[in-house]
């Protein structure tokens, strides 16, 4: 048995998925938040969080593993929300690329923009980079049925993954995915959103603000 320590800001950010994944499995863990950033980051693998921390149960041998993408997929591999089917779940990893390209197109523009140019970059992003998205993702979903997974049946981090990227982007730029504009994504939002362990997690004190 292991236990965890998600080290992240004390906000949604890159850890939301990592956070998504672990109260899908319904594993416990703690947030860990830097106390004095300038201090710790040299302490980190990359220089940078998110981190896991796993401790040994046994042993308490503690092990730091960073970046967010591997962290998730060591997480959904460990307990079981990857698709059974090793291609489903290369596929799955395709997905799961493709909402880090859009998240980090996202980031860019609001975050790394000067002021003068953001609405017209904003424009862009809705215009050219939202619909082939929306696009492949929907075309990916109708192949499955429409009913909010990507391949086969069962929740698997992917799903998770594009939940949080929904959330983000609406927050970012208002109605950027909605049930009108992409009910093929929406549908994905809703079945994760009614997972009895995540509507509890949206609920409850744990999920952060911001
Ligand atoms: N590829 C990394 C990127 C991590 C990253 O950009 N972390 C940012 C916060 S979201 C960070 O640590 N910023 C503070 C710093 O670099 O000092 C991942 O996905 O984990």
């Amino acid at each position: 048995m292991a236990s965890y320590q998600v080290y992240y800001f004390p906000a949604k950010g890159r850890a939301e998925t990592i956070r998504l994944v672990l109260e899908a499995a319904g594993v416990p863990y703690e947030n860990k938040y830097p106390a004095d950033w300038a201090a710790e980051k040299s302490s980190l693998p990359f220089g940078q969080l998110p981190a896991l921390v796993i401790t040994d149960d046994k042993t308490k041998q503690t092990t730091t593993l960073a970046q967010s993408a591997a962290i998730v997929r060591y997480l959904a591999h460990k307990y079981n929300l990857v698709a059974a089917d090793p291609l489903d779940a290369a596929l799955g990893d395709s997905v799961f690329e493709s909402i880090s390209d859009v998240t980090n197109a996202i980031i860019k523009v609001v975050f790394r923009t000067p002021d003068a140019e953001k609405p017209a970059a904003i424009e862009q992003f809705k215009n050219e980079t939202l619909p082939p998205f929306v696009k492949a993702h929907t075309a990916l979903l109708e192949k499955n049925g429409n009913k909010g997974i990507y391949f086969g049946n069962k929740i698997t981090y992917v799903e998770l993954a594009v939940f949080n990227a929904i959330e983000s982007l609406n927050k970012l730029v208002p109605d950027a995915i909605t049930p009108t504009t992409a009910p093929a994504l929406w549908k994905v939002h809703e079945f994760v959103a009614n997972h009895d362990k995540i509507k509890a997690y949206l609920a409850s004190p744990r999920l952060h603000s911001r």
